[in-house]
């Protein structure tokens, strides 16, 4: 079967209050501008978005599942749900696809418990703290990943 031109784009807990509050840390750009520039930047390569924010962790979970038979990869920003989610770490273990881990900001030169993401190694491609702009080069870096599986 051929690998389906469409990704999937995750944004976690409280990323859709983006533009609204805390520009200094995250921008003045809203999650629409995000969903936008993800389907622009997938679209020159000639694929499709999936977009899906939630607050709740089981809809992120059935989102990722759904993704294992018509999605080619997973560009996914998991918010908070970066540092304490198992479930979140072995859903996206559990599809098998590719997947971008993706931080507006920079979680390394914040608190101390933003260092750990239990998703990290679960990702082959990680864009941290280069602001909305991080998930278009995300979406470059994944689909050279991708097209790189499809071509091996
Ligand atoms: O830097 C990132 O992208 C984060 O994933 C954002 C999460 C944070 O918990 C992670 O440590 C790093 C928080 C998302 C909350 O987004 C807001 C945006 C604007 C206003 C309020 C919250």
């Amino acid at each position: 079967m051929s690998t389906p031109r469409r990704l999937l784009l995750v944004n976690g807990p409280n990323l859709n209050l983006l533009g609204t509050r805390e520009p200094e840390i995250y921008g003045r750009e809203s999650l629409a501008d995000v969903e936008a520039l993800v389907a622009r930047t997938a679209q020159e390569r000639g694929y499709e978005v999936r977009a899906v924010q939630s607050n709740h962790e089981g809809v992120l979970i059935d989102a990722i599942h759904a993704a294992r038979t018509d999605c080619a990869a997973i560009v996914i920003n998991p918010g908070g749900l970066t540092h304490t989610s198992v479930v979140l770490r072995d859903a996206l273990a559990g599809v098998a696809l590719p997947v971008a881990e993706v931080h507006i900001s920079d979680v390394y030169a914040r608190e101390e418990f933003r260092h750990h993401s239990f998703v990290r190694d679960v990702a082959v491609v990680h864009v941290i703290g280069e602001g909305v702009a991080g998930y278009a080069r995300a979406v470059r870096l994944l689909l050279d990943v991708v097209t790189g599986l499809a071509d091996g």
